[in-house]
């Protein structure tokens, strides 16, 4: 767990009190019984909670103003959450050529977040859509300033004709739209008609990420059938906050021991609504129900954007 485990780098724990794992009948260890839910050497367990509740809060201040913005542009963000190499940039690569098919007027962006290197962001690229690598270094997750940020410098790689500035944030975009409203934070929108979808492709990391608000629409786990169909249950807390598991590599299914019906009832377990899609991305097996499931969230976000609009007025 990320929170706490000293990388925020803003306050030097003392020891308060030692962290014990509970075991169980069968010795077992247990680190995540106390009240946080994680074990910091060093640090108490009220002391953890403080610091994750302050971090956190302060994250989900400003993914709430991503959500604000997302939302003032028209654009659904699906954050994508799996373990290394579970095939998110082969499917976004995927996705975008099929989109270019069928929603042609449809803009597509992508904020590629990785520890190093810039080699996702490079194919997300050659596919022709606008993209933006976000390396973390050490980090282990994506947060929604990194997301704020890359999204800002997205809109200039997209469309030089509305330019933020950085600081203030004040711009006024006008695309001959039907409606704008103004936020009240000196930041006036006019609504696109044109709709825009992000894609954040998180740190490959089955742990961490599940804890961080982007401002994403939904999270969209990817499971891929080379890692093991146990995988819900023994990283509840993704599956959990995901909206949809995407089950990947399905053309390997008769080369690996992999039993699709018990991962399903594994996941519906930490997640009775989770939807669940199988689908590869290399033969594009499964792709039009995804391309389906795409329309219908970038359709219901549409719809609260507009009932959000209606509250404000
Ligand atoms: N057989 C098969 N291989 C796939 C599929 N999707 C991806 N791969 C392969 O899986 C490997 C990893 O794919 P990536 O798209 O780089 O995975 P990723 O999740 O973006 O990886 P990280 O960004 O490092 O977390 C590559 O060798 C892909 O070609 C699939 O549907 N079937
Ligand atoms: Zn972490
Ligand atoms: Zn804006
Ligand atoms: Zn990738």
């Amino acid at each position: 767990m990320c929170v706490v485990c000293g990388c925020s780098g803003t306050d030097t724990p003392t020891i308060e009190l030692q962290n014990q794992g509970v075991a169980d009948a069968r010795g077992d260890l247990h680190f995540g019984a106390g009240a946080a839910r994680v074990s910091v050497p060093g640090m108490s367990q009220a002391r953890a909670i403080k610091l994750e509740t302050d971090i956190l809060g302060e994250n989900n201040r400003i993914a709430a103003s991503n959500r604000h913005h997302f939302a003032a542009h028209g654009t659904t963000a699906l954050n994508l959450v799996s373990s290394p190499g579970s095939g998110k940039t082969t499917l976004l690569c995927a996705t975008i050529t099929a989109l270019r098919k069928r929603r042609p007027e449809l803009h597509v962006a992508v904020i590629e977040g990785d520890q190093q290197t810039s080699f996702d962001a490079d194919r997300i690229r050659a596919t022709g859509a606008p993209a933006v690598q976000v390396n973390t270094g050490k980090g282990c997750h994506l947060d929604a300033p990194m997301v704020a940020q890359a999204y800002a410098s997205l809109h200039q790689h997209a469309s030089p004709a509305h330019s933020h500035a950085a600081e203030g944030h004040d711009h006024d975009h006008d695309h001959g739209h039907t409606h704008g409203h103004d936020h009240g934070d000196g930041h006036h929108h006019h609504h696109d008609a044109v709709h825009n979808l992000l894609f954040i492709e998180n740190v490959g990391n089955l742990v961490c990420p599940a804890m961080w608000d982007l401002g994403e629409a939904a999270k969209v786990a990817i499971l891929s059938v080379t890692e093991g169909e146990d995988k819900p249950l023994k990283y509840p807390d993704m599956f959990a906050a995901s909206q949809l598991m995407v089950l990947n590599k399905i053309d390997l299914l008769p080369h690996v021991q992999f039993n699709v019906q018990r991962c399903i009832e594994l996941a519906r377990r930490v997640n009775p609504t989770i939807e669940i899609l199988q689908l590869s991305a290399t033969t594009g097996q499964g792709m039009d129900a995804w391309l389906n499931w795409l329309d219908h969230t970038m359709h219901d976000v549409a719809e609260s954007a507009a009932a959000h609009t209606h509250t404000h007025a």
